[in-house]
């Protein structure tokens, strides 16, 4: 591949062997892409909502259609999908419609980006939705993962939003990633944003926590993914990062990819978490196992959406790749932060 951006990842990373853990074949309903999840420890289970993007070959349709679908484990590596899709989008249009008070909910387009945080024994879902007025981030909650209530709605544009697992100093907190066209310079170059909320209901005193520009190895936009892990050395997160260049051409189905996505770790303070601790100045993972590089819908692509500490020390990070498949690789948490001690 030409990259004008050469870029290397953490040594210490382990892919698991059993890469992908889940993918289009695993899943007993019409599935083409299986990716980008969230993962969360949920009533004694490790639990996964996927991405399924499906109908892509039908050429008739704008894009191709959209459910989440939900997997269960005990182990965190060996996956049971459901026999139905979990949300699909008629069940996300009556979910939505309680949020539209003038609006025919049938304009949501597409539900999707989830991310899971379980707060007090609750799960709550983070999405994104399109509609033809904009892209809207939104946070639902359910006890057994079959109904949901959703809370909030942002206005457009904003999608990326994970939740932190606790109240601090007696807010909710998440982290969102805002799409600002005016006053940019770039095309894409959008940072990470942090909101905060008494109720899970009314979101503000937003700030800026991490512009593209602290981010050396990306040259466009920047995202939250993993929902923050609790350290004794602040909150643990990973995001992902682009890096764009003219000379990449086909790189999966489509005619051309010219992006590139890659997994960066930053630390942020335990009691305010709009400040940045600590964020590696290289990235933490680069497309680099066959199933990253080649094969894929979009290859080149590593996205991730759950990041699970075990008692252990393990930490299991969680990631689509290529917008394909759903995989998975460990570190132990005094690696993570030991890498953000040395290229922070
Ligand atoms: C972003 C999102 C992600 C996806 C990425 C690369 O805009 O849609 O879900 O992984 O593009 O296609």
């Amino acid at each position: 591949m030409s990259d004008k951006m050469a870029l290397s990842e953490a040594g210490f990373i382990m892919r698991y062997a059993g890469n992908p853990i889940l993918s289009r074949e695993d899943i007993p309903y019409e599935a083409d892409l299986v990716f980008n999840a969230g993962i969360a420890k949920f009533n004694g289970k490790y639990i996964m909502v996927f991405r399924n993007d499906y109908h892509m070959k039908d050429e008739a349709l704008p894009m191709p259609s959209t459910n989440l679908g939900l997997a269960v484990s005990d182990d965190g590596l060996n996956w049971v999908p459901d026999a139905e899709p979990m949300v699909t989008l008629e069940r996300a249009r009556e979910l939505g419609g309680s949020l539209y008070s003038n609006r025919d909910a049938r304009e949501i387009s597409r539900f999707y980006d989830p991310r899971l945080t379980v707060i007090d024994g609750r799960c709550y879902l983070c999405f994104a939705v399109d509609t033809p007025h904009g892209v809207r981030g939104g946070i639902a909650v359910t006890d057994d993962l079959k109904e949901f209530e959703i809370l909030t709605l942002t206005v457009p544009d904003n999608r990326n939003m994970v939740l932190f697992p606790e109240k601090i100093g007696g807010y909710y907190y998440r982290l969102e990633r805002p799409f600002p066209i005016y006053g940019r310079s770039e095309p894409e170059a959008f940072d990470v944003w942090i909101s905060r909320s008494p109720d899970m209901v009314h979101w503000g005193a937003s700030d800026l926590v991490l512009g593209v520009e602290d981010v050396p190895f990306s040259d466009r936009k920047i995202g939250p993914g993993a929902p923050p892990v609790k350290t004794e050395k602040g909150w643990l997160t990973a995001f992902h990062a682009v890096d764009y260049d003219e000379d990449r051409g086909k790189k999966g189905w489509e005619k051309a990819w010219k992006k590139r996505y890659t997994i960066g770790l930053m630390l942020l303070d335990l009691e305010d978490p709009s400040r940045v601790l600590k964020v590696a100045k290289t990235p933490l993972m680069i497309p680099r196992a066959d199933y990253e590089v080649s094969g894929g819908f979009r290859n080149d692509v590593l996205f991730p959406g759950g990041l699970i500490l075990e008692d252990s020390g393990e930490v299991k990070l969680y990631y689509g790749a290529a917008d394909t498949v759903e995989c998975l690789a460990t570190a132990t948490l005094n690696e993570l932060l030991t890498f953000l001690d040395n290229e922070g």
